[in-house]
């Protein structure tokens, strides 16, 4: 985008004061920011609505992304670096006396993902539009995001989280493209026009989906793609059936809150009517725009690709069959050709707790005619594989079975493509966790592992370092990420390596005044910084590292004098609200960092932090001030990963098992550039197999990992009774489901070596430039351009959009 800095200043002035008919002299923070806000929306809306149109005008066909969680982070400084205008904005801004990271802080951060899933959605998002991809992502804009964490005597409190305060200056509502969305009700067979007999549906509950759309601006390329959430309101015409404020809740609460606890049959319907909900409105608005092209069914896979970002959105092929079956009148098998044809399915887990499904009688109530569809779908699968593949694996593909709708089922018997998020996992998939469809299906099976945005995570995150290897490989690595190998290079520069050191020292210096001034711990910048940020799970092991800090903690209580490397831990993670280990485990981090840090005969040598509210902001600040990425998950259990490849981008040593991404971590970086350790994926299953795992016996005959454990339960730790019994127990006494024990030693000694290594700081910055160096296969650019090519077939669009 062409701007100007005086033009920026004069065009944004007027823009604030036409808001607010006030000087910007006196204004806040947020009122700046949203004058900026709006000011750039209106300065791409331009290009957001060529590219729209390019699109339909040649029929180019396209991508709708589906999934359940977008976790895009603060937009205001991507926004710009995509426009091309970060710096003269930032400079015009200081010439208007304006603090420009006051400006940036002020945006509220929207949290609606979990996690890895949802922040992948995003960083996709990014790469389709700066490829030039025509890709559109499709949500739920839930009024409350993902709950605001806090410690309370450490233990994890949830509050609510209401991003939308102040509004959202990215996104435009357009009741021009609201759709019903119906729930309930009965169905029956009408005869149609053509005597026909039609499935028609009575004493529906009818529930407006009205989009909001967010411009995903494309780096510095004038593409605007679009992201649909969609939010749930009663219709106007049906108002008058609504009697109580209860009745009125309840269709409020569809788009109320990301992950309602499911625990129960009340929020597992909520949770069913969420998924039904979006992508009923996104299927029915594909096919409104699709009807505008004026082109035949037959093509309708030509034109549009639809992808099922994990199970959540399965009810989109039931929902394409219903509307080309109830609504257009194709025959069961036309609608299915298309259908198959259109969707495609990413699995994003092997745990089978997450597998999603749900009972046959709330589907059938909630949703009866797409319960019809399944029914119908799971019939024919069944009848058709009977002969090939008998009995006992045919069932057990079944789609319904045993009570339940399997929506994993659904979703790979429905599509053509059925991907892992790494070459492990997917793996996994085919031969052990979905071998039964493997077998069936082997050609839709297909890796894309996972990758991450480099602008966000490394041009935004991490300046300095982006200027760094500018100056050394100069520019083309930030469209060309693979060109990030050049920096090896500079692998026995001095200057250079000595350069990183100090980029890091700074960043590093810029988390520990964060933890000075929100959190009141002081930390020592020169302390070696270790960070474990993920949500918290038993599989991911943050329980591991405890073990590991009490294992120093009590090192330095039997020798204060110990000359032992200073460490920092860092921990970000929330608990699902319901995962009673996983927040015991919070309390348990919470509590040793008390003693910890409260002790003078630890001094500097040991500290911990656990951040409050971990999401993408701070993921931001932490990253580039990391130097050890825990990558610690039992191997076979973590399908990718992406901090990993956040982490390793911005210079980090990964400890890791050989799981998820780190295989690949590996392949790329070299074995001699990060530090593994633990068992292999093998070596689990087979302990797994053969019942030959017993943990109380580790515990008995290891006594330095026996004194390690006893704290738990014998008061070193305070405050943890009944936490510290539970944990203690599942490890020593319930089978350590995840193998800690197993792993303990080979851990402690992978630390020690990163102990003795960090003593020699330019062998540390070289194999942290060798990391640098090494992350460009794991951008999101390289894995979105898979995606396009092998999955949806898509193409660029850049060369002409402004024609
Ligand atoms: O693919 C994105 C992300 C992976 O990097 C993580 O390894 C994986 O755990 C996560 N999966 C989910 C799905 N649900 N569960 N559990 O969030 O996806």
């Amino acid at each position: 985008m062409d701007l100007t800095k005086k033009r920026f200043k004069e065009e944004f002035s007027q823009t604030f004061e036409n808001m607010y008919a006030f000087d910007i002299k006196n204004s806040t923070a947020i009122q700046q920011y949203t004058a900026l806000g709006n000011y750039l929306r209106f300065s791409y809306s331009d290009d957001w609505n060529k590219t729209n149109k390019k699109y339909l005008n040649e029929q180019v066909k396209q991508v709708y992304y589906f999934s359940i969680e977008f976790l895009p982070g603060r937009m205001l400084k991507s926004n710009l670096l995509n426009l091309g205008i970060l710096d003269t904005v930032r400079d015009g801004l200081v010439d208007l006396g304006l603090d420009f990271e006051e400006i940036v802080k002020s945006e509220v951060d929207p949290g609606l993902g979990n996690g890895g899933l949802g922040r992948l959605a995003s960083c996709f998002m990014d790469s389709i539009a700066s490829l030039g991809l025509p890709g559109n992502g499709n949500g739920i804009r839930y009024r409350y995001g993902l709950f605001q964490q806090k410690f309370v005597d450490g233990y994890q409190v949830e509050l609510p989280d209401n991003w939308l305060r102040n509004g959202n200056v990215w996104e435009v509502r357009k009741e021009n493209k609201a759709v019903t969305v119906r729930f309930g009700g009965q169905v029956g067979l009408v005869e149609a026009a053509n005597g026909h007999l039609k499935p028609t549906y009575f004493n529906t509950q009818n529930i407006l989906a009205v989009p909001y759309d967010t411009g995903m601006v494309g780096y510095q390329n004038d593409v605007i793609n679009n992201l649909r959430l969609w939010s749930a309101e009663i219709p106007p015409e049906e108002e008058i059936h609504y009697h109580t404020i209860a009745e009125r809740e309840q269709v409020n609460q569809i788009t109320e809150v990301l992950y309602p606890d499911d625990s129960n049959h009340e929020g597992q319907t909520l949770r069913l009517r969420q998924e039904y909900f979006f992508t009923s409105a996104g299927i029915q608005s594909v096919i409104q725009y699709y009807k505008q092209t004026g082109l035949s069914w037959q093509n309708f896979p030509d034109k549009i690709a639809i992808h099922i970002n994990d199970t959540h959105p399965s009810l989109a092929i039931p929902e394409l069959m219903r509307v080309l079956l109830d609504e257009e009148d194709l025959s069961w098998e036309q609608a299915w050709e298309i259908t198959k044809k259109t969707m495609s399915y990413t699995n994003h887990t092997v745990l089978q707790e997450a597998m999603e499904k749900w009972p046959i009688d709330m589907v059938k109530k909630l949703l009866p005619r797409i319960y019809q569809v399944i029914e119908e779908i799971n019939r024919r699968h069944i009848e058709k594989k009977l002969s090939l593949y008998g009995s006992d694996l045919t069932y057990r593909t079944a789609i319904i079975a045993d009570g339940y709708v399997k929506m994993a089922h659904l979703a790979i018997v429905g599509s053509h493509s059925v991907n892992g998020v790494a070459k492990l996992h997917t793996e996994i998939l085919m031969h052990d966790v979905l071998n039964d469809f493997y077998q069936m299906y082997p050609a839709k099976f297909n890796n894309k592992t996972n990758g991450i945005t480099q602008r966000r995570w490394l041009h935004l995150a991490n300046e300095e370092l982006t200027k760094l290897i500018d100056s050394k490989i100069g520019t083309d690595w930030k469209t060309n990420p693979a060109e990030l190998k050049l920096f090896k290079a500079f692998i026995a520069d001095q200057e250079t390596l000595d350069k990183l050191g100090t980029i890091k020292l700074v960043n590093k210096e810029k988390f520990a005044a964060y933890t000075k001034n929100e959190m009141g711990i002081e930390i020592n910048p020169e302390a070696l910084f270790d960070v474990q940020i993920k949500r918290l799970h038993a599989y991911k092991r943050q329980l591991l590292n405890v073990l590991h800090i009490i294992d120093r903690y009590l090192k330095i209580k039997e020798d204060p004098t110990l000359a032992i490397q200073p460490r920092v831990f860092i921990f970000g993670a929330k608990a699902a609200p319901s995962y009673s280990y996983a927040k015991q485990i919070i309390k348990l981090i919470n509590a040793l960092a008390e003693l910890i840090n409260n002790d003078q005969e630890v001094d500097d040598k040991l500290k911990i932090v656990f951040v409050e509210n971990y999401g993408v902001s701070l993921a931001e600040l932490i990253i580039p001030a990391a130097e050890v990425s825990e990558q610690i998950s039992l191997a076979g259990k973590e399908a990718s990963g992406t901090s990993n490849m956040k982490l390793m981008l911005n210079g980090a040593l990964t400890i890791a098992t050989l799981d998820g991404a780190n295989v690949e971590i590996r392949d790329f970086v070299g074995e001699d550039n990060l530090f593994l350790f633990g068992l292999n994926d093998q070596e689990v299953q087979i302990l797994n197999k053969n019942g030959s795992y017993h943990p109380r016996e580790i515990y008995e005959t290891n006594p330095r990992l026996k004194q390690v454990l006893n704290t738990l339960i014998d008061g070193t730790i305070p405050d943890i009774e009944m936490e510290g019994r539970v944990i203690f127990d599942s490890l020593v006494y319930h089978n350590d489901e995840y193998f800690l024990l197993k792993d303990f030693d080979s851990y402690i000694q992978a630390q020690e070596e990163i102990d003795l290594l960090y003593q020699n700081k330019t062998k540390w910055n070289q194999k942290s430039l060798m990391n640098i160096a090494s992350s460009g296969p794991f951008s999101a650019d390289f894995t979105i351009q898979r995606y396009a090519e092998e999955i949806w077939k898509i193409d660029s669009q850049l060369i002409d959009v402004h024609q």
